[in-house]
Parts: C-alpha cells; sequence; structure tokens
C-alpha cells in the first residue's frame, strides 16, 4: 500500500487501520474482544499483554487516528473528557493554565471542580491575540488551552499565533478540535503541541459510541500519557474503537454534507424575520470568518443562534421541532437542537455564562446530512409554532 502521508484525508479514513486481517483475509478488521493475551514464556508475548495497556482493535484506531492529523503518536480513551482528565494528571501540581473562556461546559467543570486545587487555570478570550500576549506576561502559563471553534459561540483563535506566541514562551498548546475533526482543521500544522477530540462527535459520527483521543508529535508527551492511561484505566473498549473504525470511514463525506447543509441554513437563518442574529463561522458577518478561511479547511456544521424573545420562545421552539431531536451532543449524521444555558452549559455559572452571550434565547444546532429542504421545513415549523402561540 501506499505511504499513508501521501494519502488524501479521503483515503486514510478508510485504508490506514482498516488493512485486511493477514491471517484471514477478513476485509474488516476483527474485534479482538479479549481482556488478556496468552504469553509463551513469562513476559514473552507480542506486544499485547493485557487490553487495559493495549489491545490490537484500538491500535488500528490509533494508527489511523495518528494519520489523520499527520501525527506521529496518538491515544485514545473512552471519553473526551477522560483524555483531558490524563492530560491534566501529566502536569506538575501547580501548573498554571491559559484557557479559553468559552470552552465546552463539561471541560469547565472538570477544569474549576476536580482540578481547581491541583493547578491554577485563568480563562481569557483567547481571540484577541493581544489579550494572549498580556495574559502570558501577567499570568506566565506553562500550558495554553485552546478550543477553537468554540463550544457554543463558535469563537475562532488563531491557532498559528497563539501557538508561535507559546513556542517562545516555552508554553505546551494544546487545542481541541472536536468542533472541525481532521478534515477541517489540522492543528499540529499550525504550531500546537497536542491536539485533542471527543470523539463521540464527528470522528464516530453515529451517535452509538462515546470516546476520546489525542494526537502529538512528542514521543515523551506521548508515553506520558499513556503510563497515565494504564495506571489510572479510562480504555475504550475494543467494540467501542471497532465501532469508531467503522463511522471514520465516512468522515470525509460526511463532513462535507454538514457543511453544505450548515452553511445553507446559517444563511437562511440570518434573513428570517423571527431571527435576531446567526453564529456560523462560514458566513461573513461571523467576527473570526477571515481567520477561519485561513485555518480552517471548510466551517463544519455547527451553528448558534439567537431566537427573536427570551425563554419562552426558545422553550416552546425546541419542543416543536420534530426532526432535529432535542439532545446533548453533536457531529452524529442526524440533526440535532439543543439550549446551552440548560443543558450543556448548565455547569458554567450564570454571570460568565452571560457575560459569554449563552442567553436564554441561545440555541444550537448540529445540523445532520438529512435533506436540506426537510430540515427548513422543520425549523420553519417550529418558527410559526411561536407565532401562533403569542
Ligand atoms: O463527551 P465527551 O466525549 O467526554 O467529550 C467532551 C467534549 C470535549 N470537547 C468538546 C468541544 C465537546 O463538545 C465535548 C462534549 N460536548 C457535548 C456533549 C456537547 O453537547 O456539547
Amino acid at each position: 500500500m501506499a505511504k499513508s502521508k501521501n494519502m488524501h484525508i479521503a483515503t486514510k479514513v478508510i485504508h490506514v487501520g482498516g488493512e485486511p486481517d493477514k491471517e484471514t483475509g477478513s476485509i474488516m478488521p476483527p474485534i479482538f474482544q479479549t481482556s488478556t493475551y496468552v504469553q509463551s514464556s513469562p513476559g514473552k508475548h507480542s506486544g499485547y499483554e493485557y487490553t487495559r495497556s493495549h489491545n490490537p482493535t484500538r491500535t488500528r484506531l490509533e494508527d489511523n487516528l495518528a494519520s489523520l492529523e499527520n501525527a506521529k503518536h496518538a491515544l485514545v480513551t473512552a471519553s473526551g473528557l477522560s483524555m483531558m482528565t490524563l492530560i491534566m494528571h501529566a502536569f506538575a501540581k501547580g501548573t498554571k493554565i491559559l484557557c479559553g473562556d468559552d470552552v465546552y461546559g463539561g471541560t469547565y467543570r472538570l477544569f474549576t471542580t476536580v482540578f481547581k486545587d491541583f493547578h491554577e487555570f485563568k480563562f481569557i478570550d483567547t481571540t484577541d491575540v493581544k489579550e494572549v500576549e498580556k495574559a502570558v506576561k501577567e499570568f506566565k502559563p506553562k500550558v495554553i488551552w485552546l478550543e477553537t471553534p468554540t463550544n457554543p459561540m463558535l469563537k475562532i483563535t488563531d491557532i498559528f499565533k497563539v501557538c508561535q506566541i507559546a513556542k517562545k514562551h516555552k508554553i505546551q498548546s494544546f487545542v481541541d478540535n472536536t468542533f472541525m475533526s481532521p478534515y477541517f482543521q489540522r492543528p499540529l500544522e499550525l504550531g500546537a503541541d497536542v491536539v485533542v477530540h471527543s470523539m463521540t462527535k464527528y470522528i464516530n459520527g453515529h451517535s452509538d459510541v462515546v470516546g476520546g483521543c489525542m494526537m502529538t508529535n512528542s514521543k515523551s508527551f506521548y508515553n506520558k500519557i499513556f503510563t497515565l492511561q494504564n495506571s489510572i484505566g479510562p480504555q475504550q473498549s475494543p467494540f467501542d474503537s471497532w465501532l469508531v473504525l467503522r463511522g471514520i470511514k465516512t468522515l470525509a463525506i460526511r463532513m462535507e454534507a454538514h457543511q453544505k447543509n450548515a452553511m445553507e441554513i446559517a444563511k437562511w437563518l440570518e434573513s428570517h424575520k423571527m431571527v435576531e442574529s446567526v453564529i456560523y463561522p462560514g458566513l461573513k458577518s461571523h467576527p473570526g470568518h477571515k481567520i477561519a478561511k485561513k485555518q480552517m479547511l471548510g466551517f463544519g456544521g455547527m451553528i448558534t443562534f439567537f431566537v427573536k424573545g427570551g425563554l419562552k420562545e426558545s422553550k416552546r421552539f425546541l419542543e416543536k421541532v420534530k426532526l432535529f431531536a432535542l439532545a446533548e451532543s453533536l457531529g452524529g449524521v442526524e440533526s440535532l437542537i439543543e439550549h446551552p444555558a440548560i443543558m450543556t452549559h448548565a455547569s458554567v455559572p450564570k454571570n460568565i455564562r452571560e457575560d459569554l452571550g449563552i442567553k436564554d434565547n441561545l440555541i444550537r444546532l448540529s445540523v445532520g446530512i438529512e435533506n436540506i429542504h426537510d430540515l427548513k421545513e422543520d425549523l420553519e415549523n417550529a418558527f410559526n409554532a411561536i407565532k401562533k402561540k403569542k
């Protein structure tokens, strides 16, 4: 087979780690549903001793993931948050971490509750490079943690510029790339040290697995995280790794389809009389549109918008959609809709939420790959239902 680094990502998702089984020719990889491996003599084995440490199905997935971000190493865990937990354990006690202010609510909760007595966090608007420079001088962080686009406000940080600052000051940089997937954004190529994903979302793409991963070119950081994963034990099950290997094969066409639908819906919402404003990186009105165009290969499938009115109107809208399912999560083939203030970002304190713009009339869409007319009709029916009840 051709060297994977020369392949297009649409080929890698199918073939890297997806090679036919050497023993039987099975075109689909076996699920090594085993906890342990037989040794021929104590300590003599084929590299697999116990599934908490290694599993051949997981290895295939890790090979695939590393190739997608053009990374040397990848490691998979049972959820996005468990990967972040391992990473937080990798830092010395008291590490200063500069973090984007609009991260996923669960990330915020993990950092500000579980790790608040271990590390020191400062949350700032990383979309403002001057703010980052100022915070680096004053706070002197050892780690910068970015999420871009952010969840749920879809704020765009210039990864290259922030990573340049990080390099100059010997700060380790991390990017949560969940919203773009490696298909639309590859932070390591823009200077980041480590990329993190919730595989639960676009990477798996079918809302049937929870998983997390990280990719890096640093052997020493990979070794650190591997040791932590082996010591703490949040490994993904062989079956779940197999499901992700199956889901990831269509990443390229799914991402294109998500983006096509999202772009059309975003433009349609922007001109809708029941909508106050729309946030989508692909719209010229988005403040980060230029940076998005520079560092992303597409704009993704996530949209947030403010419906005209308040909590009453947004609740009514969310109750009336039929095709869009009212549920947390994102990135599956089916369209989802949710209310960040009550659902995904409830663990962010109200005053901070409001400062960020996560208001009661904010609605988040994970646009699926269904027929565009059906999706628009569903939203239009829900808008009409708000009007009727007035
Ligand atoms: O759910 P889990 O696999 O543990 O991943 C957490 C996570 C990490 N990073 C980002 C950007 C995320 O959006 C998430 C999970 N987000 C949701 C469940 C949600 O509905 O936003």
